[in-house]
């Protein structure tokens, strides 16, 4: 143990070289022509360094996945390389364009990034509810992969409100392979930490039912509180705040012993003067920086501890020095600090690094190679199994009249009664049953890691609410972060676990931005996955302005692998989740539906056929053709483009204008966000839906939401365009009051089709 113990101080040492110097060379060797700084975290990746160097080289098994604190990043790279997953060259890339990115990011390295991490608070529990996932497959005949998850964790990362969202859902505390390893440094970027914070952060892990194991202090400095007049020191130490311990670190040698025995009175603390006397100075400040997370065996120890708890899930907080072994130690401005060439150059030094071997590892044979040769390897993914086989069209028979939303219900119940439903799991947020999933959840029960019993099961229920590992819905707090984190994490398992999950999550979609960066968090890191975003817009009318959406259009269109498709009749709810789940199950893109309460009129729908379904994926057809009618002409000819429920609306219009010798044409958009993706194809999908002969009709759009979500359509085909839309709050009233209140009812779209037409 003793000689494993030096060979891991000597790693840890190379472990501290390499991420300092990578961080170096890239902010000084590399020329960067654009004046900008690099930047790359130095201190961040001495405070864990010790803590990575166990687990990597003395704790992890091959079937543990880590996320890894994202500031840590290049200690992260530093052991990869160290390992033999990474070259020297990769090392010298960190930052540049196409070369190791500045947080791990399993979208760019995924041979060597697990779980990407980043926005702060996110990759943690993105982790945690990789651990769920993982549990949810397990007990449903998949593989246990990974077996544990390990999350590395800054000490002010826990201040985002979303870490703990997730700490309060009740299924994590059944996950006993999950281990949390807080870096606590006491420091954030521009603060020492709030001094109460460490116990805080204790009682509240444990009071979501964590395993808290705190390490304090090290060895020798434990050994020192354990002798006679130690309690005194311990005291004295305990009782510094943050601030004031972090300047004894920043303290120089000489002038540690005074800092600590002198009283606040101006006296001396004879005792504790005593109790130190053996020690010099150097030794003294030595002692005092003495920190828990920074003793390996300490470490190791934990670490060995957390591994047999299986009940529950586990946290370290470990106290470390951010900056530890740096020249900015412990300075609470050191976050953004990178070594001068002299401080370097004098690390070097201090670390036994030859000159001109700043890149090297360690030679083979040597005692270090041979412990990093003799560890198990790290977590690779099984390559993922063919995913189930999603089918075309369920040929549902729909009733006359029918919102969107009542269409899913519908089509999800459906979906239910065949085997590709095996794969599906559904998540919501408190939402489930107003969100039309409960057909759903009634054939395929709720699933909760341990089986419980339905307590209304001898009562009538028109839901039965059936909690077991058989279960197939997932039902989290009122916690959109949570949703949008869980959602991105069953929908990683095909690249994690080798599993693929169709995952479905169902919200109000005027809360879509309450979750928003966990839903780009979740895209980013690469999950794919369906959100039934239900119901949207001002047609949800008496529930006023609170319970509204107006932007998330615009969200739709924007976020990167992610389809926005808003359907107006149910049998494009049907075909569109269908593809949506394809799209899931090919590994391609995640989809975003958009849907209402407001009932349409499904016999104003084309006949179902295979154009009519083409033209719905790709985002829009020609509803009713002003061209064929007598007398048509460019001069007296308008388009109107309409997206979703306000359709009718479209259609109301047309009929007034033809009364008025205007010749319009309905276009349905089932995706602002295809249509405009695809502008740069080289046959955009919108210039097939107008002819040559209509090149110069204006345009009209109409949608339930901020008008600029079709406002590029004119644009696109070089015409003029009014688009009408919701371009302020909601507020409660009908239907019809709000849309006239918006101007996007029949009446404001044959208004602005006459102003286009110079009749205004
Ligand atoms: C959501 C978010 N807000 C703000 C930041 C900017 N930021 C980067 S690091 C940091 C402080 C992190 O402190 P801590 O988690 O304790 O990390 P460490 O001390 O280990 O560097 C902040 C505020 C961020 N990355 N993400
Ligand atoms: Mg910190």
């Amino acid at each position: 143990m003793t000689t494993d113990l030096a060979v891991l101080d000597r790693i840890q040492r190379r472990v501290l070289w390499l991420s300092a110097w990578m961080v170096h060379h890239a902010n000084t060797a590399r020329p960067a022509g654009d004046g900008l700084k690099v930047g790359g975290h130095q201190a961040s990746s001495a405070s864990v360094v010790t803590l990575m160097t166990a687990l990597y080289f003395g704790a992890l098994g091959p079937r543990d996945a880590v996320a890894v604190k994202a500031h840590a990043s290049p200690a992260f790279y530093a052991i990869q390389y160290l390992r033999g997953r990474l070259a020297a060259d990769d090392l010298r890339a960190l930052r540049a364009f196409g070369g190791l990115q500045a947080y791990p990011s399993r979208r760019k390295n995924p041979e060597i990034v697990d779980i990407s991490t980043g926005s702060m608070g996110l990759g943690a529990v993105s982790a945690t509810f990789g651990a769920l996932a993982s549990r949810y497959l397990l007990d449903h005949g998949g593989p246990d992969l990974p077996e544990r998850v390990i999350a590395m964790v800054g000490d002010a990362e826990l201040d985002e409100g979303n870490v703990w969202e997730a700490l309060g859902e009740e299924a994590l505390r059944h996950l006993g392979q999950v281990l949390w390893v807080v870096d606590v440094n006491r420091q954030s970027l521009d603060r020492v930490v709030p001094d109460a914070r460490p116990r805080q952060l204790a009682a509240m892990f444990r009071a979501a039912g964590w395993r808290v194991d705190e390490l304090r202090w090290g060895r020798r400095l434990g050994a020192r509180f354990a002798g006679p007049g130690g309690e005194r020191l311990r005291a004295r130490l305990e009782g510094l705040s943050h601030a004031e311990y972090q300047r004894l670190l920043r303290h120089p040698a000489g002038t540690v012993r005074k800092a600590l025995v002198v009283t606040p009175d101006g006296g001396i603390d004879r005792a504790l003067d005593g109790l130190l006397a053996d020690l010099d100075d150097a030794e003294l400040a030595a002692l005092v920086a003495d920190v828990g997370g920074h003793d390996l065996a300490l470490v190791l120890e934990a670490y060995a501890a957390a591994a047999r708890e299986r009940e529950r899930p586990s946290v370290i907080l470990a106290h470390t020095v951010k900056g530890w072994g740096l020249p900015f130690a412990g300075d609470p401005l050191n976050h953004t600090l990178v070594t001068t060439a002299a401080q370097i150059e004098a690390l070097r030094e201090a670390l036994g690094v030859p000159s001109g071997a700043e890149w090297e590892g360690f030679a083979p044979g040597s005692p270090e190679a041979r412990l990093i040769a003799g560890r198990p390897p790290l977590y690779t993914a099984p390559a993922p199994r063919p995913a189930p086989a999603v089918p075309e069209s369920l040929d549902e028979a729909y009733p006359d009249r029918l919102s969107t939303q009542e269409a899913f219900g519908r089509v999800i119940a459906a979906l239910g009664r065949l085997p590709v439903a095996d794969a599906i799991v559904t998540v919501s947020a408190d939402v489930a049953v107003t969100t039309h999933l409960a057909g759903w959840m009634n054939r395929k029960g709720v699933y909760f890691p341990v089986a419980r019993p339905d307590p209304f099961a001898d009562l009538p229920q028109a839901l039965r609410w059936r909690e077991s590992p058989a279960g197939q819905h997932i039902e989290l707090g009122i916690a959109e972060h949570d949703l949008f984190l869980l959602l991105g994490a069953l929908g990683l398992t095909a690249e994690l676990s080798g599993r693929t999950l169709l995952p479905i999550g169902t919200l109000y979609d005027p809360f879509v931005t309450r979750g928003l960066d966990a839903l780009y968090h979740a895209l980013y890191a690469g999950g794919k996955f369906v959100v039934v975003a239900t119901p949207s817009g001002v047609s949800l009318a008496p529930e006023g302005g609170a319970h509204q959406s107006v932007i998330t259009p615009g969200i739709g269109v924007a976020l990167p692998d992610l389809a926005y498709y808003e359907p107006a009749f149910a049998r494009e709810v049907e075909w569109l989740l269908l593809e949506g789940l394809r799209a899931v199950a090919e590994r391609r893109e995640s989809l975003y539906l958009r849907l209402t309460t407001a009932p349409l009129d499904q016999s104003l729908a084309p006949a179902a056929g295979a154009a009519y379904r083409e033209a719905v994926l790709r985002g829009g057809y020609r509803l009713l053709d002003g061209r064929g009618a007598p007398g048509w002409s460019p001069e007296r000819a308008v388009s109107l483009f309409a997206a979703g429920i306000v359709v009718a609306e479209a259609v109301q219009a047309a009929s007034r204008l033809r009364e008025q010798g205007v010749f319009p044409s309905v276009f349905v958009v089932t995706s602002p966000d295809r249509l405009y993706r695809e502008l740069r194809a080289p046959r955009p999908w919108l210039e097939t839906l107008v002819t040559a002969d209509e090149e110069d009709v204006p345009i009209v759009s109409v949608l339930d939401g901020h008008s600029h979500g079709l406002a590029f359509l004119g644009g696109a085909l070089g015409v003029p365009q009014l688009a009408l839309g919701v371009d302020g709050f909601g507020q409660s009233g009908t239907r019809p009051d709000l849309y006239r209140h918006h101007g996007i009812d029949a009446a404001a779209i044959v208004r602005a089709a006459r102003t286009l037409l110079g009749e205004g």
